[in-house]
């Protein structure tokens, strides 16, 4: 997560200066307002896919185009779309927002690491209704929070411990991600989610994130009170994940 952090310092004050946050700002203003990603989760079951192309815990996953991934996660029912941003370590790209953003409506999270206020805005512009922000690395989670909901882009938040969830409550967050993977060492532990679930009001969304790999798991998250699932890895190696994803619900 260190080096993840420090390579991300280096590759946001280098895009910085061929694109200014005020290039930003504009395009921003004359663009479409983003698609209301609590609505979309509201109310219903929900599964958010994940495009992926690798990451540090399992190196390359697939090499599929965005297109025909995002047209099948569409066609098995997901409710969201969530895009890895990040280049170095998960083969992600900023551009590959405003490709899916022109063939899906369907609400499209930036998965990366944001560390910098000019991300979130970056997010926006390109075609983004969401963006992660992980509690334990955000330098400051209210103004973030703040910012994104400016940008009528509605945060997952993600927490790792009790403290994050309250300090993520207390700032706003009305989408909440807990990952059942440990970011230091990847290990996948469900309990997570079953022992944070407690701790979030009825009236936000829990996103139970990674690791599920079949119906079972969706059913046993689902009891243990989320409202969504995100999955990556699993719907990134099917050879159908159209049928994947439907099957994930039986
Ligand atoms: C997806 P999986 O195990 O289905 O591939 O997991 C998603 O939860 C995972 O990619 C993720 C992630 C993150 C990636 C969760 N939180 C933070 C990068 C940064």
């Amino acid at each position: 997560l260190k080096k993840i952090i420090t390579e991300k310092r280096k590759e946001i004050s280098k895009i910085k200066t061929k694109e200014t946050i005020n290039e930003l700002k504009d395009r921003i203003s004359t663009s479409d307002p983003p698609k209301d990603f609590k609505e979309a989760l509201n109310g219903k079951f929900s599964i958010i896919c994940e495009y992926k192309r690798a990451s540090p815990s399992t190196g390359p996953i697939s090499s599929k185009r965005l297109e025909e991934s995002i047209k099948s996660f569409e066609n098995g029912g997901a409710t969201a779309i969530s895009i890895l941003t990040e280049k170095k370590f998960f083969n992600g790209d900023i551009k590959y927002l405003k490709t899916a953003k022109s063939i899906t409506n369907l609400p499209i999270l930036m998965k990366d690491f944001i560390i910098d206020e000019y991300q979130i805005f970056q997010a926006r512009a390109y075609g983004a209704s969401s963006i992660l922000l992980i509690a334990s690395i955000c330098p400051n989670l209210e103004t973030f929070i703040n910012i994104s909901k400016s940008l009528n882009m509605e945060p997952l938040i993600e927490c790792e411990n009790s403290l994050e969830i309250y300090k993520a409550l207390e700032n706003g967050a009305e989408i909440i991600g807990i990952n059942n993977r440990n970011l230091s060492n990847f290990t996948i532990d469900f309990n997570k989610t079953r022992a944070f679930a407690p701790l979030i009001p009825n009236e936000k969304i829990l996103v139970s994130e990674s690791g599920v790999k079949r119906s079972e798991d969706v059913k046993m998250l689902r009891e243990y009170g989320a409202d969504a699932i995100l999955i990556g890895t699993e719907v990134m190696k099917s050879k159908n994940p159209s049928d994947f994803i439907k099957d994930l619900l039986i």
